[in-house]
């Protein structure tokens, strides 16, 4: 019998199927592990008014029974939230955490979707902070959740970016990846990597044009499951880092309003056209 890993998403709906659970299990596929999911928002995106997004909380008790399945199977080797309504699904994500000592936790503190500046729901980035972030073996934040997250508000270049990733670990988070990715200034997407003792820089050159959206979800989807695989946080970061790279450069544009991500990128880029 296969070593089948278990990789968990609790997460909202994408319909476009770049970002949220789509792009995890999408990921986790690729990777080799065995994806489940939680269902915590429905996101909608409106092409008839200009992209605009609209999010449909699922209710924190049927989040609750959803995971009374997921942690009904073999051993959950990792798992990852990504974008939750309100603190009563937070709560409920970090008593599951704890009621089943689960290990390999990636905290994805989506406080905005691209493009949109209003915070999801401002009281959530708090307890993103005091709740999930302690329990997180990784913080994935981008640069405006880690400006949030830190208190630091807008980060502007590399120093602010180490200074924000200090306070999240001293928030809990055992390591933290700042996903500055394009958003700097200059030619270079920027991501941060720290665990409490050393930073690492990860560089690429900016991808135009930026099919990207899905690239922070599947960022740390692909993290999540290098842990499951057994990986150590930094090499798990590493190779995260390559495959989203392959996963925007390979990417299409998904309509006029935005570009996805493609999942299967890293592994078509590696496969022989039939
Ligand atoms: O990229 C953040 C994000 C996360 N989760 C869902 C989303 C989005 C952005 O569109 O729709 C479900």
């Amino acid at each position: 019998m296969a070593d089948t890993k278990l990789t968990l998403t609790i997460a909202g709906n994408d319909a476009s199927g770049g970002a949220g659970i789509a792009a995890d299990l999408k990921t986790f596929a690729e990777y080799g592990t065995y994806g489940i999911a939680a269902l915590t928002t429905i996101a909608m995106m409106d092409p008839d008014n200009n992209w605009k997004h609209n999010v449909t909380p699922i209710d924190a008790e049927v989040v609750r029974g959803q995971l009374k399945t997921a942690t009904a199977g073999p051993k959950i080797a990792a798992l990852k939230t990504g974008m939750l309504p309100n603190v009563p699904v937070i709560e409920v994500i970090a008593e599951t955490i704890r009621e089943h000592s689960l290990e390999n936790v990636v905290i994805d503190p989506v406080m905005v979707c691209k493009g949109e500046d209003e915070v999801l729901n401002p009281e959530n980035a708090n307890a993103l902070r005091d709740i999930l972030t302690p329990l997180a073996t990784v913080a994935t934040p981008n640069l405006f959740e880690a400006g949030q997250l830190s208190g630091l508000g807008t980060l502007k270049n590399l120093d602010d970016m180490k200074k924000a990733a200090k306070i999240i670990h001293e928030s809990g988070a055992q390591n933290v990846v700042i996903k500055g990715g394009k958003a700097l200034d200059g030619n270079k997407a920027i991501d941060l990597f720290y665990d409490g003792n050393e930073f690492t820089v990860l560089e690429t050159e900016k991808i135009e044009p930026a099919t990207n959206h899905g690239a922070g979800c599947t960022f740390a989807a692909a993290i999540t499951a290098g842990l499951a695989r057994g990986l150590a946080p930094k090499e798990a970061v590493l190779k995260a880092k390559e495959f989203v790279t392959e996963a925007i450069r390979s990417g299409f544009e998904y309509n006029q309003f935005v570009g996805s991500v493609f999942h299967s990128g890293y592994r078509l880029s590696k496969q022989e056209s039939i």
